[in-house]
């Protein structure tokens, strides 16, 4: 059984799930407001399902505009208190580092939560959640350690700039990560004083919602933290419309960045994007090419292709292309779908029925426009109760750049390839998407390595690798793949903004009605 579920969630009947007899889900799940599970008057609720069997898993209400506007409401009535927008530097650090305490000794009920509501393999979940504490601990020694400036202002001035937080502040996340989306705007958020409200994907609310209650032993002031789980156009779209909301930062796909923008533009509040991408991956004639496949297939197919930097595009150098597709193709023909809870299964379904439909589609257009199957483009055969579930092949397509496979996101397990000529052709194709968020590429020329990584046209390059992601690193894209950056300072400054103070330091007495040659600026 989860160990982690706050007192303040109320007791309910349980769910078991398959496989790992740990996990259970009650049958209903509140809102999170002013540290309290909160079911809305309406009652409204949405179901969520397991991917991997298609089977019910629990309710969770539905949140409307009403909802959303008391709980931004509470949020910015406990920014506006102080209690923890002024406090301490020091005691925002402590409760972070509990938090991450916390966290750490229950990652395992965490994660198979998470393998249970997105279908991802166990082994994949607990690798990335054991990392998750780090945002924590990495924002608390940022706060503890980041220092204002004193710019050279003219005069007998003193100039010094501290930053402040911005208020309360609107997350959007989606399901595809869903805790390590949230905690990546959480930590800073929290970390710089703000107030939050999120709204969790309405595929994957749950361990979100868990770690709000965690957040809350571990001290953070009831009201700081409040989850909302709903649907995009109406809770998504009254967070960010809402009058006391400073920020909005979204992960999700470019329509919704638009719409998102658009709301908190016409609400006059900042925005944060981390959109879709179309990585491609640059394999040199030099690199070695084993390495490079392993590389490849990891990106392509972990998380099922889900993941906003998978590897969508691999271009090869000519010479080399014939050798690589055919190892690429190898390793994804032995790639294991099968129950995410069984810790030899690589790969699991996709998310829902919608996004698998979505995936074929693209697909079996993609057959039409002449696209060459190197393996899977199709929905493989699964024992009983997978055969429910929403799994997809291991897809290698060799396409040309007029398919639109080439642009479009698919967001499953498929990647597309095309031999390159020389450096230059590779940069070009590499540079030929309306997306602009990450590339790989592999060589062993230290030299063309960052040449060419200074060519992409995105926020991320990895050299002779692919998805690292650290909490110090800077993490967003360019072109239609968002604005903004997480992690790192970059993130400290996204949360925060400043405030200028100028102090005179001359006493003399000055009248400007009086004094001709006063000083204006
Ligand atoms: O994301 P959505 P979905 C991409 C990927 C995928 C596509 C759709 O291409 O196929 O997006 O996935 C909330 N106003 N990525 O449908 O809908 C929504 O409820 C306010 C890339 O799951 O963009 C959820 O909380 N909010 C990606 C969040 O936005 C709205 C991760 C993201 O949902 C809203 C996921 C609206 N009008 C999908 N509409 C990445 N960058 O990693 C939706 N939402």
């Amino acid at each position: 059984m989860l160990t982690l579920r706050s007192a303040r969630f109320n007791k309910a009947v349980t769910v078991a799930v398959r496989g790992l007899a740990s996990i259970s889900f009650r049958d209903s799940y509140g809102a999170f407001i002013g540290g309290k599970e909160v079911f809305p008057k309406n009652g409204a609720t949405f179901n969520v399902e397991d991917p991997a069997t298609g089977k019910h898993l629990c309710k969770v209400a539905s949140v409307n505009k009403d909802t959303v506007n008391q709980a931004c409401l509470v949020a910015q009535e406990v920014y506006q208190s102080g209690k923890w927008s002024r406090s301490d530097v020091r005691e925002r650090a402590r409760v972070l580092n509990k938090i991450a305490v916390d966290l750490r000794a229950n990652i395992n009920d965490l994660a198979e939560m998470e393998v249970a509501q997105t279908g991802r393999a166990v082994r994949e979940m607990k690798a990335q959640l054991g990392r998750l504490p780090e945002w924590f601990e990495y924002f608390a020694a940022l706060i503890r350690t980041h220092e204002g400036t004193v710019p050279p202002f003219f005069g007998p001035y003193v100039n010094y700039v501290k930053r402040v937080p911005l208020g309360v502040c609107g997350l959007l996340t989606p399901w595809n990560h869903p805790l390590l989306i949230a905690i990546k705007k959480i930590a800073p958020a929290i970390a710089c004083g703000n107030s939050i409200v999120l709204k969790p994907s309405e595929l994957a609310p749950v361990s979100v919602l868990e770690l709000a209650a965690l957040c809350s032993r571990a001290g953070l002031p009831d009201g700081v933290l409040n989850v909302l789980p709903g649907l995009g156009p109406e809770a998504g779209q009254a967070i960010c419309s809402n009058e006391f909301v400073r920020k909005v930062d979204l992960t999700g796909g470019t329509p919704t960045g638009r719409a998102v923008g658009a709301a908190a533009g016409a609400n006059l509040a900042a925005v944060i994007t981390e959109l879709g991408g179309k990585a491609p991956m640059l394999i040199f004639e030099d690199a070695d090419i084993d390495q490079a496949v392993n590389g490849a297939a990891f990106a392509t197919f972990v998380a099922s292709g889900q993941t906003c930097i998978m590897g969508a595009r691999v271009l090869v150098h000519h010479s080399k292309y014939e050798v690589f597709m055919k190892k690429l193709t190898d390793k994804a023909l032995r790639i294991r779908l099968g129950d995410p809870f069984d810790v030899t299964t690589q790969m699991g379904p996709v998310i829902s029925g919608n996004s698998r439909k979505r995936i074929s589609g693209l697909v079996d257009r993609a057959k039409k426009e002449g696209a060459h199957v190197f393996c899977g483009a199709d929905i493989p055969s699964m024992q009983p109760p997978f055969d429910k579930g929403y799994y997809y092949a291991p897809t290698v397509l060799g396409v040309d750049t007029k398919m639109e496979i080439w642009r479009e996101e698919v967001f499953g397990p498929v990647v597309v390839a095309i031999p390159f000529r020389d450096e230059a052709e590779a940069v070009r194709l590499a540079n030929d998407s309306p997306f602009g968020l990450a590339a790989a590429i592999w060589t062993k020329d230290v030299m063309r390595a960052h040449r060419v990584a200074d060519q992409m046209d995105v926020g991320i390059v990895w050299i002779n690798d692919h998805h690292r992601n650290d909490p110090s690193s800077p993490w967003g894209g360019q072109k239609h793949s968002g604005v903004g950056r997480e992690n790192g300072v970059s993130a400290l400054h996204e949360y925060t903004q400043t405030r200028s103070v100028v102090v005179r330091t001359d006493d003399s007495k000055w009248d400007w009605f009086e004094q001709p040659n006063a000083r204006y600026s």
